[in-house]
C-alpha cells in the first residue's frame, strides 16, 4: 500500500513536470516518416496549436504521404512556407530531407518534437528531437527523460491530455482511429480521456464533424462491380464465389471487403484472371488450393491464376473452393 502511494505520487510529480514543460521558442513538430495516420497528423495539429496559444513558433513538413480521411487537420499554414517548394498540392512531398533542409536556410528550430513514432526520416541535421510515443520497444520500455516521453497509451494523443495538459478538441481525432472508434488498443482507458476532452471544450457538434470527415465513403464502382459479376453461393450462403468484369485492384479489394460482412469464405476472381481466396476459418489450409492455381500466401488468405474466359475452368475453380472449406462447415454444424 505504501509503495502504491509513493507511485501515485511520483505521477502526480511527473504529471505536473510535463504540463508545465518549457517548450522551446521555435519548435518543428513532426509524425515519424511511416506511418501517416489519424494520431501522428491530429497530434501535430494539437501541438502546433498549443504551442502558438503560448506565443511560440511552431511549424510541421509537408509528409510522405497523406489520405482524404485526414488531409483536413492540417493547413497550409501548419506547413513552414520554406518547404512549400519542395511540396505537391495535398500537403505532402517526396523528399523530407529536401523540405526540411529548405526550411533550415530560412528559420532553425531550437527542438524538433516527434509524436507517435521514432524514425523522423531524415537526418535532423544536430537539432535536438524529443519524442512523445505510445509504443513500448522492445529493450528501450518506457521512457521520461530529456529527450523523450514514452509511455503504453491507447494513442499518443492520450499522453498529451493526460501529461502535458494538452486539450485540444482535434486528439478526439487522435484516439478514434487508433483505437478504431474504441474498440481495441486499451478502450476504457481511452474513453476516460475522451471525457477529459469534452470536459474540456469538445462538443457534440465538433465530434460529429470530425466523425463525417474521418468516414470517406467507399467507391460506388464497388457495387456496379458486384452487379454486373457472375455471383454464386455455396454451404448456406456461407461460401461466395464471385467472378468479376472489373479489373482494378482497389475495387477487387473492395468486393472482397463486402462479402466479408455475409460469408465466411469468399473466392473472388479479377477480370485480368487474379483469383483472392480468403476464409476466417483457423482449420482452413488455403495454400494448396492456392499453389494448384499458380500462386501462393497464407493459410487463411492466398491468391490464385485463372483464365477469365474459360467457363468450364471457373466452374471447377468454384467446385474446388467449395470442397476446399468444406470441412469448417461440417464442423460449425457437428458442433451446434
Ligand atoms: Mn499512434
Amino acid at each position: 500500500m505504501f509503495t502504491t502511494l509513493i507511485s501515485k505520487v511520483r505521477a502526480r510529480a511527473r504529471k505536473q513536470r510535463l504540463t508545465n514543460r518549457k517548450w522551446a521558442r521555435k519548435t518543428l513538430v513532426i509524425g515519424p516518416a511511416q506511418p501517416v495516420d489519424g494520431d501522428s497528423v491530429a497530434c501535430t495539429a494539437a501541438v502546433l496549436a498549443h504551442l502558438r496559444k503560448k506565443g511560440v513558433e511552431a511549424y510541421t513538413l509537408p509528409t510522405l504521404a497523406m489520405y482524404s480521411q485526414i488531409d483536413w487537420i492540417l493547413t497550409r499554414d501548419d506547413i513552414h512556407p520554406a518547404c512549400r517548394t519542395a511540396m505537391n498540392g495535398n500537403l505532402t512531398t517526396a523528399n523530407l530531407q529536401a523540405a526540411y533542409d529548405a526550411m533550415l536556410a530560412e528559420w532553425r528550430p531550437d527542438e524538433v518534437v516527434l509524436v507517435d513514432g521514432h524514425i523522423p526520416g531524415f537526418d535532423l541535421r544536430g537539432i535536438k528531437q524529443y519524442m512523445i510515443d505510445h509504443h513500448i520497444r522492445e529493450g528501450v520500455g518506457e521512457v521520461d527523460d530529456k529527450s523523450a516521453f514514452i509511455k503504453l497509451a491507447p494513442s499518443v494523443g492520450c499522453l498529451l491530455v493526460e501529461y502535458f495538459g494538452i486539450y485540444e478538441p482535434i486528439l478526439a481525432v487522435s484516439i478514434l482511429t487508433d483505437t478504431y472508434w474504441f474498440r481495441q488498443n486499451l478502450p476504457a482507458q481511452a474513453v476516460k480521456t475522451m471525457a477529459v476532452l469534452v470536459e474540456n471544450g469538445l462538443t457534440d457538434q465538433l465530434l460529429s464533424i470530425y466523425q463525417k470527415r474521418l468516414m470517406v465513403h467507399k467507391d460506388s464502382n464497388i457495387l456496379v462491380a458486384i452487379r454486373k459479376s457472375d455471383m454464386r453461393f455455396a454451404l448456406n450462403g456461407e461460401v461466395a464465389f464471385v467472378v468479376l468484369d472489373e479489373t482494378d485492384p482497389e475495387i477487387h479489394r473492395g468486393v472482397m471487403g463486402e462479402l466479408g460482412y455475409f460469408c465466411h469464405h469468399m473466392c473472388v476472381v479479377r477480370g485480368d484472371g487474379y483469383v483472392s481466396f480468403r476464409t476466417t476459418d483457423d482449420i482452413i489450409d488455403l495454400r494448396p488450393l492456392a499453389t494448384r492455381y499458380g500462386r501462393g500466401g497464407h493459410a487463411k488468405q492466398a491468391a490464385g491464376q485463372v483464365d477469365p474466359r474459360d467457363k468450364a475452368a471457373l466452374d471447377r475453380l468454384f467446385e474446388e473452393f467449395v470442397e476446399t472449406v468444406a470441412p469448417a462447415e461440417a464442423q460449425a454444424s457437428a458442433g451446434r
